[in-house]
């Protein structure tokens, strides 16, 4: 089970949705912050932007932190991945941003949903199944409500069914091959301690310059790949989708 120095676990959190869904606003009210204010420079205690304005809109992936009983929770925040005019040169790029931060894994995706949304008889029946997928693991939030109460409540809901999800997992992050790959660039790219024995190898005066900065370019490419790998797999899928619906043109 991940932990820090001093041996607090962590959540890491992943909040995904379309914009204008409430995302940042449900990132704020899990870790207990407040939104900066419009326009205001935004201070370092302070939650997620909020707000349907251009500068209250997420442009691209954040995350913020908070302790809570012992435990340290990591909010990701990310644009709406799936809101139609992304692309997917650009969802990769914010899923490997959001492994980059989430070093451990991902402990829980949560997916937000307005209850103002209208919905057809065919997302309906979607978020039906995703519903069912997740074990009917629901919270309904009021972002805005004033009431401690309230606020303590549907956080702390929340929190149990991350922990619920956790032991169900047998304590275990999500985590794939992308995870390993970026935290050894990660390593060498930041020069940072404890180094794996390659990355040591770079600060050892002997090694010439021209060699470190072989190895550094040899991890921003692998960064490049892994990036073009996951565009790849979303373009395979859309495309996929696009097939079953039998749309013959897409603009990817
Ligand atoms: N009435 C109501 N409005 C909300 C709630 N949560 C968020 N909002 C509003 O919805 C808008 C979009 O919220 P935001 O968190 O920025 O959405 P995001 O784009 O998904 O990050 C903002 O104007 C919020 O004030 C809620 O629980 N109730
Ligand atoms: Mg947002």
């Amino acid at each position: 089970m991940a932990t820090t120095d001093q041996n607090k676990e962590v959540r890491n959190i992943v909040i995904v949705g379309k914009t204008g869904n409430g995302k940042s606003s449900t990132g704020n009210s899990i870790l207990g912050l407040v939104s900066p204010r419009k326009n205001a420079p935004s201070l370092p205690n302070e939650g997620f932007r909020t707000g349907t304005g251009p500068s209250g809109v997420t442009r691209t992936s954040q995350m913020k932190q908070a302790t809570t009983n012992g435990q340290i929770i990591n909010v990701i925040d990310t644009p709406g991945l799936f809101d139609s005019d992304m692309m997917p040169d650009q969802v990769s790029e914010e899923i490997v941003k959001c492994m980059q931060m989430a070093k451990e894994g991902i402990h829980a995706f949560v997916g937000v949903v307005s209850t103002w949304n209208r919905f057809s008889e065919e997302e309906a029946n979607a978020f039906r199944e995703i519903v069912e997928d997740c074990k009917h693991r629901i919270v309904l939030f009021d972002n805005l409500t004033n009431d401690a109460e309230t606020k303590k409540k549907q956080r702390m809901d929340l929190l149990s069914l991350v922990n619920q999800v956790v032991a169900k997992n047998n304590g275990q992050p999500y985590t794939n091959e992308y995870f390993e790959r970026i935290n050894q660039v990660e390593v060498i790219l930041c020069d940072a301690e404890p180094l794996p024995i390659q990355a040591r190898a770079l600060r050892a005066p002997k090694i010439p310059a021209k060699v470190k900065d072989a190895v550094k370019k040899e991890a921003k490419d692998t960064l490049v790949d892994i990036k073009n790998e996951i565009r790849g797999q979303i373009i395979h899928e859309a495309v996929e989708g696009i097939k079953s619906t039998g749309c013959r043109c897409a603009i990817l």
